[in-house]
């Protein structure tokens, strides 16, 4: 089912996630409603804070046929390294692009939707919408990194 996606500056997207205590059917619904809302909007990624369920769960796919879903549980950053600068976009900042510094390389521990620890290294996009998505997990977003300036503009515009 296509879930609501919560829009900036909703309080909502500020609180941070809990880890999931064990990946049961209702967790797997999540996992699969978070797909169907992400690919229905065009996204690369989706996490769980960003649809109202503040849990530790992310989901991404970064190819252009839909055909490489990941799905990160509980993920921890274990190694990162390099520096990367990609325009970012985000689901629930509507209309808005900029570039953001982030690490080019990271290592991933995360459990999948079925419960079973996995590491994941990524480069890249791949790597950036990981940081991307696990910002949302502790309430921070994309345009939190801009100037003041910049921010306020962006509420000027929206409101
Ligand atoms: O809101 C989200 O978390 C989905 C983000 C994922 C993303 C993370 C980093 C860099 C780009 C995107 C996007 O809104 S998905 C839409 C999109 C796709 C490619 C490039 C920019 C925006
Ligand atoms: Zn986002």
């Amino acid at each position: 089912m296509i879930l609501p996606i919560l829009s900036y500056p909703d309080k909502r997207l500020r609180i941070v996630a809990e880890n999931v205590k064990n990946v049961d059917d209702t967790i797997k619904k999540l996992v699969s409603d978070m797909f169907e809302t992400m690919y229905d909007s065009n996204g690369i990624g989706l996490a769980a804070t960003q649809v109202n369920h503040h849990i530790r769960v992310i989901v991404i796919d970064i190819s252009q046929d839909k055909s490489q879903p990941l799905c990160l549980i509980n993920p921890e950053i274990i190694e990162k390294s390099g520096e990367i600068s990609l325009e970012e976009g985000c689901l629930s900042v509507p209309d808005y692009k900029h570039f953001i510094n982030r690490n080019d390389h990271i290592k991933i521990q995360a459990l999948n939707e079925k419960g079973k620890t996995f590491k994941i290294e990524a480069n890249d996009l791949l790597s950036v919408c990981i940081q991307h998505e696990m910002d949302h997990l502790n309430g921070i977003l994309f345009v939190d990194y801009l100037s003041r300036i910049k921010q306020q503009r962006l509420l000027k515009k929206i409101s």
